[in-house]
């Protein structure tokens, strides 16, 4: 598949985020307050909305609630604090309102873990109803979005109902203890997935795209961001509440406790999922991309993955270079599938690797197209030989290790590939069990949080 079109659209009026970098005047916690005005971030006025305040008692280094803050911040800027909030189940909503408190400064509506799309839209309905013009925000994490609160989103979308609906997404069901949700990446070790076997980790294969299935109910308005560039976070909220319907917003939050990182490199982890192509940043309009955020220079998956002890499996002893190489094979096709980069800037063996990198690492295709093979061919022994026991039958339609199937398409379009190790990232095992004096092991799991 070639890369994607990006649809022309009308510059909006909001003041370009890449104009000012967070870097390039003031200092990083001010957020710009040297910059003309118009280019402030919303966290440097000393009149912030404060939506998500101080004394909640989210872990130290928790992209969630850093991701939050700015998201509503941004979101009672564009609408002068007329803003209703619906939260899913989660750590945003056990870490912010342990009973009888609450770090909300805005109106604040709990319900069930799957059905926040739902209350919104209703909230948003009665609102209307009364004549009120306050605007509805929805929020939740991974789990309670991409997986049980999925048929309410996606009700939301097909009625665009007028509610920015945001995601944080840390990649599994953080606050009962890790468990894997379908927004896990593949070979990570969650309480679920545990880094044993001939596949370790989340298995190849599964899992959902949240952003590109939201694209595909032609809403308003999707788009992905990350707590590393929360510039960027800011005025994609702040278009959002520009537009009226239905619209998404994806935003990726490393969770220190749940990959196995220190609660310092959680912008730069946030980082380098983005300049590894592994987490693209774009915007799109009525199912069409508009805008994509380029990468800097792509970045070696391992330079991302090192730090993480969910994945510290793929380093032991013996090391997994076939998974790793897989995991870079994803972020590749990434890179080509978005347009990330101008290949041409690359050095010539970059530009071959993204080119030759298969369309479906993952293995997704490549497995279901097994099954119907291994289906077709069952059926056919059976309508010649007659009668077939069932276990026969299950056993015959068993796919084969998907991750044969892998090495078969890379070796078939690239030859044997293997991925450069990235350097100048601490290992945050090494320096978590430094700090700490702990020995826990890389792959153990912190216990159940709230
Ligand atoms: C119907 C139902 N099932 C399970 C739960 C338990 N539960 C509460 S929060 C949660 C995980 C939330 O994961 P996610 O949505 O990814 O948010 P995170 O905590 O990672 O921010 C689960 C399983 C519940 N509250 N309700
Ligand atoms: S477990 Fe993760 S998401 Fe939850 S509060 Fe801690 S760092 Fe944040
Ligand atoms: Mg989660």
């Amino acid at each position: 598949m070639s890369a994607i079109q990006i649809r022309e659209v009308e510059e909006t009026q909001i003041p370009a985020r890449e104009h000012v970098k967070f870097y390039q005047v003031g200092s990083f916690a001010v957020g710009n307050r040297l910059a003309e005005v118009d280019y402030r971030s919303v966290q440097s006025n000393p009149d912030r909305w404060n939506t998500l305040t101080s004394g909640h008692r989210a872990c130290q280094g928790c992209g969630e609630a850093l991701g939050a803050r700015y998201a509503l911040d941004s979101a009672a800027e564009a609408a002068n604090g007329n803003l209703v909030t619906v939260n899913a189940t989660g750590c945003l909503e056990v870490f912010s309102t342990p009973y009888p408190e609450s770090a909300w400064t805005v109106p604040w509506i709990h319900s069930l873990f799957g059905n926040a799309p739902a209350v919104a839209a209703g909230a948003a309905a009665g609102l209307r109803a009364q004549g009120k013009t306050a605007r509805v925000v929805a929020q939740g994490g991974d789990g309670g979005t991409v997986d049980i609160g999925m048929g309410c989103l996606s009700g939301m979308f097909e009625r665009n109902d007028d509610v920015l609906y945001i995601c944080y997404d840390n990649e599994a069901y953080m606050n009962t203890g890790v468990q894997r949700s379908g927004a896990t990446p593949p070979a990570a070790r969650t309480a679920t997935t545990q880094p044993v076997g001939p596949e370790p980790g989340n298995q190849f294969g599964e899992g959902k795209n949240m952003p590109r299935i939201a694209m595909a109910h032609e809403i308003p308005y999707v788009a992905t961001a990350t707590v590393a560039d929360l510039r960027d976070l800011e005025y994609k909220v702040k278009k959002a509440m520009e537009i009226r319907g239905a619209r998404y917003i994806h935003v990726l939050v490393p969770c220190p406790l749940g990959w196995g990182s220190a609660s310092n490199l959680t912008i730069k982890l946030a980082r380098l999922a983005t300049q590894t192509g592994l987490f693209p940043v774009f915007e799109a309009e009525n199912g069409d991309i508009t805008s994509v955020t380029k990468i800097r220079r792509p970045v070696g998956v391992e330079e991302y993955l090192r730090p993480q002890r969910r994945f510290a499996h793929l380093f032991k002893k013996g090391g997994e270079a076939e998974v790793i190489a897989r995991l870079q094979a994803i972020a590749d096709r990434n890179i080509r599938r978005y347009d990330l980069i101008e290949l041409d800037q690359l050095d010539e063996d970059v530009q071959d690797r993204i080119k030759a990198a298969p369309e479906d690492p993952e293995g997704r295709f490549t497995q279901a197209s097994q099954a119907r093979k291994a289906t077709a061919e069952t059926k056919q022994a059976q309508a010649s030989e007659g009668s077939e026991t069932a276990d026969s039958v299950i056993e015959s339609t068993k796919v084969r290790p998907i991750a044969e199937s892998f090495t078969e398409q890379t070796s078939q379009t690239q030859g044997s590939s293997t991925v450069k190790a990235g350097s100048g990232v601490e290992d945050a095992a090494t320096t978590q069990s430094a700090r700490t004096g702990s020995d826990v092991d890389a792959g153990d799991l912190p216990k159940e949080n709230h």
